[in-house]
């Protein structure tokens, strides 16, 4: 890597870059090579196998894409299910909504949880009471979101999955298999969000996800955003099961949430998609 900077490098050579004034921690956890920078202008910056998962400064134009959309196209949202998100940003935006009971995260890495915990300000206090297990609404499993998904009793309303990209490690999260348990675990009216990377630098990997989702779900909708720190547009898809319409959210519950990115009384300005990828899904 270039001297002074961390460069995340995509396909084709396509480069993403910050300047770092220092590397903060590395490690090898049991499942990936995990780096903290300290960068110039955006906070600090977690990395997964060289792969950006975020920027302090600008986390939320994901997190907050990830989660609201999805949260207030359901009508009552109680019990969610996150997958991955281990630095707690997912998390943090899930329980803004008064009309959740239980939220349960299952992360394969502590690695990931302990070093969010103790180097980043995305959600250190959220993070150490699900550490303690002293958080009220939800908890922390430490396992492998595939295998829980299969053999959970539980049913969601709402199932996220905040994974790596589509390829490496997180691959299974986009399997037509996959799709089958999320499906199954979610009750009668339920919604389903994966994010589902570079448009334009994963435009396989996307085309190749929302062909599999469609086979299980009974709508599914794409959308995109710019997100800080990634080959953007970054994209996202959803699949819903029994009757609900992602393309109308509720703005009476919106209004309790304090948003900066995601803009739902815009809600409509997500499905932009360049239109050769339209074509093609
Ligand atoms: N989840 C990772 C999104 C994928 C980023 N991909 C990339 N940079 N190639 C984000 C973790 C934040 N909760």
């Amino acid at each position: 890597e270039k001297e002074g900077a961390f460069i995340e490098w995509y396909p084709r050579g396509y480069g993403v870059a910050f300047k770092v004034k220092r590397r903060l921690f590395e490690t090898q956890t049991k499942y990936q090579r995990l780096e903290i920078y300290e960068t110039e202008g955006f906070g600090k910056l977690l990395v997964l196998d060289d792969t950006v998962q975020l920027v302090e400064v600008g986390e939320e134009s994901y997190h907050e894409v990830l989660v609201h959309p999805v949260m207030l196209a359901h009508p009552n949202p109680k019990k969610v299910l996150v997958i991955g998100g281990g630095d707690g940003g997912t998390l943090r935006e899930v329980l803004k909504h008064e009309t959740v009971e239980k939220a349960i995260t299952v992360e394969i890495d502590e690695g990931v949880v302990e070093a969010s915990y103790l180097y980043l300000d995305v959600a250190k206090d959220l993070l150490e009471r699900l550490i303690k297990g002293e958080e009220e609404r939800a908890k922390l499993i430490i396992g492998d979101g595939v295998e829980y998904l299969k053999n959970t009793e539980e049913h969601f309303d709402v199932i996220i999955v905040d994974s790596t990209d589509p390829v490496g490690p997180a691959k299974l999260l986009f399997s037509e298999e996959f799709y089958r348990s999320a499906y199954e675990k979610l009750n009668e009216r339920g919604i389903y969000i994966t994010q589902a990377g570079s448009v334009y630098l994963f435009t396989n990997e996307l085309l190749d996800a929302h062909r599999a989702m469609k086979k299980v779900f009974d709508k599914v909708y794409y959308f995109s955003f710019p997100v800080i720190g990634y080959a953007s547009p970054w994209s996202f898809l959803v699949g819903v099961k029994g009757d609900i319409d992602f393309t109308k959210v509720d703005l009476e519950r919106s209004k309790k949430l304090d948003l900066y990115y995601y803009d739902p009384e815009r809600h409509e300005t997500l499905f932009q998609m360049p239109r050769y990828v339209r074509k093609l899904l």
